[in-house]
């Protein structure tokens, strides 16, 4: 061990001492009393990292659990860092020469903002139009499901509703099959609410399923001629949690020891345990005990491997959120796939729709070098071992004004941008 391996292990050593996590459930700084986790007084930092060293250091100090890297543009890091230990961060940062600026500097205050009461009387409209969904706020999970119910019931020539298992809490992993019923048609699946706190993921989702379905006889043939395989919330139990009690939660709600929650996007079998994911449960990149450990992911794997091994699994959309780019595999290295150009040109399509839909910009490139290397993430398994040709995760909105507490205002724009995609998609899916 060099003498500067030697000093960086002594400043991590010095923040964990500060800053020391504390037990899931500890009451001491972090709920309000109507029993939510508050984040007031936590704040956004945009910090400049342009040099390895300073990358091992953000790592380091992402494995406490009062710091969160939430995206990354360039050479700019947006990590979140808990009230209770910005001095000491602070600090450390500025003792190695690290630049940052405040984005926010109570985190609570967007929380607060992002979801405000609409003016629509909802009771009203789900009898009116037989669901709850406005695409104008985040809505709870029931208010989905009853969404996906009524499209089953009002187009049963066009919708299918298919559990495809149960989360850890048991809440249902519902799949809505869009598909006129021709053998010949190709298969494309597509996912929202990996990650819990990605609000902006379900509903750009479900807007993107409610253009399709109630637009059907307008769409083209290429978005005819394929069958939507479509899971608006892959973790439930996490959406649910994020909307009730912490609104910041990522993983699904897998209990291990002192610490829940397996990171969803870890524990795909594609390389799992690789680079950018932990071992360790308290940790929100923890991979699981295991490849499909989390009755989430198994479930996905099941259907799209088993249940309908059949079908001609051709693309793979998953939503996310933030950064506004679009990434395709690889993700656990930096590495090409051979057929690199080819989703490289797809997505710069996408990309190219989307900025004609909205006016926004997003970024086409390898997930392992736009963002970070990252193993077990879906898109590298539906590619490596299904074998899907086009496959993607698109980072929805913003690039870093609000992050995951982006205003529900936004959700419309977003919808449009999402099906943008979509259809570019359809039309790469058509011409194979
Ligand atoms: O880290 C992730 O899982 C994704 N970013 S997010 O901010 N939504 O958490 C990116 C995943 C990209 N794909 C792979 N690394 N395979
Ligand atoms: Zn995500």
């Amino acid at each position: 061990m060099n003498l500067q391996t030697l000093l960086h292990l002594a400043l991590i050593s010095v923040v964990f001492v500060v800053c020391e996590a504390f037990p899931e459930g500890d009451k001491e700084t972090n709920e309000v009393p109507h029993g939510r986790v508050s984040y007031s007084g936590s704040q956004l930092w945009r910090v400049c990292v342009d040099n390895e060293e300073k990358l091992n250091i953000i790592n380091e100090l992402e494995k406490d659990e009062h710091v969160s890297n939430w995206a990354r543009n360039g050479t700019f890091y947006d990590v979140f860092v808990k009230q209770k230990c910005v001095e000491q961060i602070s600090q450390k940062l500025r003792e190695n020469g690290i630049k940052y600026e405040v984005v926010s500097d109570n985190v609570q205050k967007w929380i607060d903002e992002e979801n405000p009461p609409i003016n629509e009387d909802i009771d009203e409209l789900q009898d009116r139009r037989g669901h709850r969904l406005t695409w104008q706020m985040y809505h709870r999970l029931a208010d989905i499901n009853t969404f996906l119910d009524y499209l089953a019931t009002s187009y049963p020539s066009l919708c299918s509703l298919k559990t495809i298992g149960s989360s850890v809490e048991g809440r249902p992993l519902r799949v809505l099959k869009i598909s006129n019923g021709n053998p010949g048609n190709k298969a494309v699946w597509i996912d929202g609410g990996i990650h819990a706190r990605e609000w902006i993921s379900p509903a750009t989702v479900t807007y993107i399923i409610n253009e399709l379905v109630e637009n059907w006889e307008k769409e083209p043939k290429a978005v005819h001629n394929i069958d939507w395989h479509i899971l608006p919330v892959a973790n439930p139990d996490g959406y649910e949690y994020a909307h009730t009690y912490d609104r910041l939660w990522r993983k699904n709600r897998s209990k291990k020891g002192n610490c829940a929650g397996t990171d969803l996007n870890r524990n795909f079998g594609h390389y799992w345990g690789g680079k950018g994911s932990s071992r360790y449960p308290c940790h929100e990149i923890y991979a699981g005990s295991g490849p499909f450990s989390e009755p989430e992911t198994k479930a996905i794997q099941n259907y799209i491997t088993v249940t309908e091994a059949r079908a001609l699994w051709k693309g793979y959309l998953s939503f996310h959120s933030y950064g506004q780019y679009i990434l395709f595999p690889w993700g656990y290295a930096e590495m090409y796939t051979n057929d690199h150009q080819d989703l490289k040109n797809v997505g710069d399509k996408m990309a190219a729709a989307i900025r004609t839909a909205s006016g926004a910009q997003y970024r086409v490139g390898t997930a392992a070098t736009m963002l970070y290397p990252a193993a077990g993430g879906s898109d590298d398994w539906a590619k490596g071992v299904v074998g899907m040709k086009y496959t993607y995760t698109i980072e929805l909105r913003d690039s870093g004004s609000y992050g995951f507490l982006l205003p529900a205002a936004y959700i419309n724009p977003s919808g449009n941008e999402g099906l943008a995609a979509v259809k570019v998609l359809a039309n790469a899916v058509n011409a194979l």
